[in-house]
Parts: structure tokens; C-alpha cells; sequence
């Protein structure tokens, strides 16, 4: 049994309606299918990243269990998007749902060497290349407002397994105006 962290956002209407409405549906979706949700977050008004790119998103996250490995958890996540319209335009490009794996426990895929290298890519580096596998923990989560402050509310004490810091230390760690342009809806 994996416990995981999720992180979700949408910024493009769906079939279901607005980003509130779709991300609402895409969490019954995940229970419907048997993800065990134990916690979830409050959901927050987020300026879009890159700034500029297109409509503000809506941001979450939540924790679960689910019986399923890391990648067949992603393939499960990978449906949903699509079942929601998710389609991929490109990088950071506007999408009506994305699910992100951040973490499975204290879980490094596919080992430590890999994670820090696309940890460590340069931000320009960022938007040219795509992981073609599933790179746990996420490899942006420590960089992100929208992750990280959605994630106060369920996981505040999670461990990054490489980094040696929790949400907490993380999210007090970025600018102070990142964190405060998330907010709650
Ligand atoms: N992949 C590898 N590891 C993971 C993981 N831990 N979770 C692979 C999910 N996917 C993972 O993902 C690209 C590839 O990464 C996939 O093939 C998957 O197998 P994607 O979901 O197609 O692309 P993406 O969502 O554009 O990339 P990524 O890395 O998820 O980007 P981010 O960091 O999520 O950025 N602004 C605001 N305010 N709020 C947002 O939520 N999101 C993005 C996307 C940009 N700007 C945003 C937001
Ligand atoms: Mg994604």
C-alpha cells in the first residue's frame, strides 16, 4: 500500500465547468476508482507560471493510499486528466486538470543520481526537456508556491528524502510573496 502525495491544478474550463468544478470532479473520480483520499487541502487562487502564460489557476493537494507501484498510480492519474480534457500542448502550457505525483512515502525513483539531476536543471533546461518516466519526489515541488502551500494543509511534517527539509521548512523558505500570492478561495 503507497501513501502519496498529489498535487493538482487546472486553469482551462473543462466539460464539467469552471477550474473549481473540474478539479471538485476529478477528486470523486480518484475515489471512485479507489484511491483511498485521507486529506485534502483547501483550494487557492494561484497566479500563473510562468507569469503571462494564460489564465490563473485553481491549486490543491491532497493525501492518499492506494494499493498500486508509483507508475501505474501516475497511469491512473494520466487517465483522469484525460477523461477531463487534459490535453498536452506542450510544457507549463494551460490545461483543463494536471495531476502530479509529489511523493510515495519516503520513495526515490528511479534513484537519487537522477531526482537530484532533474532537481538540479537549469530553468531554461526546464521547459526544453520532459521526463519520459516518473521521477519521485517531483522534481519541481521544492521550487513551487502552488505546491507547497496546498500542501501545509495535509502534509506540513513530510520529509523531503533528499533534501532533509519538510513542507514547512520548504514553503518558509520561498519569497515571501510567492507564498502570499496563494490564496485561499
Ligand atoms: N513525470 C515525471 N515525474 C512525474 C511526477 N512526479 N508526477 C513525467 C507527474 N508526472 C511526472 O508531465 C510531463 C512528464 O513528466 C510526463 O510524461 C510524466 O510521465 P506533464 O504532466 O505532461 O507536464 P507538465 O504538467 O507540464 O509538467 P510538470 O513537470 O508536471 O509541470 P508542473 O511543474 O506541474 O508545471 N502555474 C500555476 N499557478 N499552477 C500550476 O499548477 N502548473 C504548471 C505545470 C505550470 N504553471 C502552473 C501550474
Ligand atoms: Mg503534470
Amino acid at each position: 500500500m503507497g501513501s502519496y502525495l498529489v498535487a493538482f491544478g487546472g486553469n482551462l474550463d473543462s466539460k464539467v465547468g469552471k477550474p473549481l468544478e473540474t478539479l471538485h470532479a476529478t477528486v470523486d473520480a480518484l475515489s471512485v476508482l479507489g484511491v483511498n483520499i485521507l486529506n485534502i487541502s483547501r483550494f487557492y487562487a494561484t497566479p500563473c507560471f510562468p507569469a503571462g502564460a494564460g489564465p490563473d489557476y485553481v491549486n490543491g493537494a491532497l493525501e492518499a493510499e492506494s494499493p498500486l507501484q508509483p507508475t501505474a498510480f501516475l497511469a491512473l492519474l494520466n487517465r483522469i486528466e484525460a477523461q477531463f480534457g487534459r490535453v498536452r500542448a506542450g510544457r507549463w502550457t494551460g490545461r483543463t486538470v494536471d495531476l502530479d505525483v509529489i511523493a510515495c512515502g519516503q520513495a526515490i525513483l528511479p534513484d537519487a543520481a537522477t531526482q537530484t539531476l532533474w532537481r538540479r536543471l537549469p530553468p531554461d533546461e526546464q521547459q526544453r526537456q520532459t521526463p519520459d518516466r516518473l521521477i519521485l519526489p517531483h522534481p519541481r515541488l521544492q521550487d513551487r508556491a502552488f505546491v507547497l502551500v496546498p500542501l501545509m494543509d495535509v502534509a506540513p511534517h513530510w520529509r523531503h528524502p533528499l533534501l532533509g527539509a519538510t513542507i514547512s521548512e520548504m514553503c518558509a523558505d520561498l519569497p515571501v510573496e510567492e507564498r502570499r500570492s496563494v490564496v485561499p478561495l
